[in-house]
């Protein structure tokens, strides 16, 4: 399939606060060439907006959610249970447990509401954009083509390296 501007992948956080972690998901998938959309939504404070955003989610053509939220980070696993979408979460730094709490929130799902959980804060909002780039790639040969060339620059950035063996 081709791409269009449409909205691939929704770009979920918790608060205003996480966008300095998210805003590594929204680089990568920008460089990947995935279209994506952006929203603020809280599991605590807007929880019926969140309902209806993951509710409707598959309907507007979204593939996958990416969630990023910290502390008690409820947002992915309510986000997966409104919708059957592929959810990638992304623990944020908190300030109180350095993101342990976000993590240990996120992972811990129970049988049968999967959340796919990456690691704490800007690693894990990169990868998470990364993934969902993978999880569209059979479909779309242009973001497969967009995520071969993003590996081979990871690749040649060690080779140009001047302390790479080989020189
Ligand atoms: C969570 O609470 C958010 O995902 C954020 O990481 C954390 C703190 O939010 P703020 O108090 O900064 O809005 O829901």
């Amino acid at each position: 399939m081709s791409l269009s501007s449409q909205p691939l992948v929704g770009v979920v956080m918790g608060s205003r606060s996480d966008f300095e972690t998210m805003e590594h998901a929204l680089k990568v998938l920008q460089e990947l060439n995935v279209p994506y959309e952006v929203r603020v939504l809280s599991a605590h404070r807007t929880p019926h907006l969140l309902s209806s955003y993951a509710q409707s989610a598959r309907g507007r053509g979204l593939r996958a959610i990416i969630a990023g939220a910290g502390g008690a980070a409820h947002l992915p696993g309510m986000l997966a249970s409104f919708t059957t979408l592929p959810v990638l979460g992304v623990p944020v730094q908190s300030k109180a447990m350095s993101g342990l709490d976000s993590l240990y929130s996120i992972v811990q799902m129970p049988g049968g509401i999967p959340v796919a959980t990456f690691a704490i804060g800007r690693a894990g909002a990169t990868n998470a954009g990364i993934f969902a780039a993978s999880l569209l790639s059979s479909e779309f040969p242009e973001i497969r083509e967009s995520l071969d060339s993003y590996r081979q620059r990871l690749t040649q950035a060690v080779l140009d390296d001047p302390y790479f063996e080989g020189h």
